[in-house]
């Protein structure tokens, strides 16, 4: 067996002790290395977050985030996914520090299913922030009529409430930044991380 076959067959490996939740490097006897301790909570979890434009909601000029609220267990790994339908742009200056994905266990997220790490500022049409996380992930623009979806994995390492708001100006006013953008429920929302 040459070397990345022997890599590939220990990575296929773990990925089943973890799968399966409870198996040991012992059980499954393919390895006389001492089994690597997993933390206690680190559950794997799913949450997913729709933006909806104004027209959508009902409200012209109202984008939402919904659920703008949401909860998951301290210590959890989440993949967060965010389907947008919003076609609209919400323009960043470049040097914005919104425009870059922060946070997340790989550096970047996945739009579309592929990997950036940073969005172009006059491409971008929200974004989803918690200062108290050190979460930022910016939403490109969704095509006329379709969705874009941004997908990111980040960590849940203390419990609390976090406040989420968007950064880029898509609210309404000569600034955007009115309306929608100081009102919880649409650009401004919360993560609940209940202690364990
Ligand atoms: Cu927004």
């Amino acid at each position: 067996m040459n070397r990345s076959l022997l890599i590939k067959t220990a990575l296929l490996s773990s990925t089943v002790i973890l799968a399966a939740g409870c198996g040991t490097a012992a059980a499954n006897g393919s390895s006389s290395t001492p089994a690597v301790s997993q933390p206690a909570a680190a559950v794997a979890t799913a949450r997913s977050m729709t933006i909806l434009t104004g027209k959508m909601d009902g409200k012209p000029g109202w984008p939402e985030f919904t659920p703008s609220v949401w909860t998951a267990p301290q210590g959890s790994t989440v993949t967060l996914t965010i389907v947008s339908h919003d076609d609209g742009t919400a323009p960043l200056t470049s040097s914005s520090p919104y425009v870059k994905v922060s946070g997340t266990t790989t550096g970047s997220e996945l739009v579309d299913g592929q990997a950036v790490t940073t969005v172009n500022a006059q491409n971008v049409a929200h974004t989803f922030t918690v200062p108290g996380l050190g979460i930022n992930l910016p939403i490109p623009v969704a095509p006329t009529g379709g969705t874009i979806t941004v997908k990111a994995t980040f960590k849940l390492p203390k419990s609390g409430t976090f406040n989420w708001q968007c950064e880029a100006p898509c609210g309404t006013g000569s600034t955007g930044w009115g309306g929608p953008m100081i009102t919880p429920g649409y650009m401004e929302g919360s993560v609940n991380v209940t202690a364990q």
